[in-house]
């Protein structure tokens, strides 16, 4: 059986939500991160997550690799579309705008500043306009979900799970910063109320 590993809080809750989502015979392994003696450094030598472990010891790591695959392993499923398909390139274009544009251009100079200088006066500075930042990022997504509960088609797909994760995020920062995009604060709560992300925001609290 592979072994998806995850961290408490972390971008991995997508995969971990999915694994729930699809009922998946795969492991969850909960791992601490930025720590040397974590074990996701034997098996991810970036030492990040979500990654997965196969039993002959191959290795899956990105969310933009992982989601589709695990949507993959039940191809009935509607979380993803058929091969060929529009819906599907437009599913894929939300992962690698939230991916890129959100995660990484805006919320990981928010929460991991020290990337950007060394110089821990300009920190301030770095989350201030990484704020501005992730709140540009953000309104296009608002709009997309203006009238409509889902990013693509008239279902949750990979795209709202992975969304979820970091709206669920936003509740970390002050609200006000948000309060104009209506439709996340409510696609947010939608997202919240899914068993899949109860049963894994569960299993992870329970490390
Ligand atoms: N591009 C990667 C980013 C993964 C990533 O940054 N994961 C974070 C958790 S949200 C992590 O493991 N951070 C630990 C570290 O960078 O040391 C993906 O989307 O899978």
């Amino acid at each position: 059986m592979p072994t998806l590993y995850v961290a408490r809080g972390a971008c991995s809750f997508a995969a971990h939500l999915l694994v729930h989502e699809l009922q998946l015979p795969i492991a969850v392994q909960v791992v601490p991160l930025r720590t040397p003696d974590s074990p996701i450094h034997a098996v991810n030598p970036l030492g990040r997550v979500p990654a997965v472990q196969f039993e002959d010891g191959s290795l899956l790591t990105e969310n933009s690799a992982i989601l589709p695959w695990l949507a993959d392993q039940r191809p009935d499923s509607t979380l993803f579309a058929a091969p060929g398909t529009l819906e599907r390139a437009q599913i894929q274009s939300w992962l690698g705008y939230l991916n890129s544009e959100l995660h990484v251009g805006a919320f990981r100079p928010l929460n991991r500043p020290e990337r950007y200088s060394a110089d821990n006066s300009h920190h301030a500075a770095i989350r201030a306009q990484a704020l501005q930042q992730l709140h540009a990022t953000l309104r296009p997504i608002d709009e997309a979900l203006r009238g409509r509960d889902y990013l693509v088609g008239a279902r949750f797909t990979l795209a709202d799970a992975y969304l979820g994760v970091f709206l669920h995020w936003l509740g970390r920062l002050p609200s006000e910063a948000f309060a104009d995009l209506a439709q996340l604060a409510r696609v947010r709560e939608a997202w919240l109320a899914r068993p899949s992300v109860q049963a894994a925001l569960a299993a992870e609290a329970a490390h």
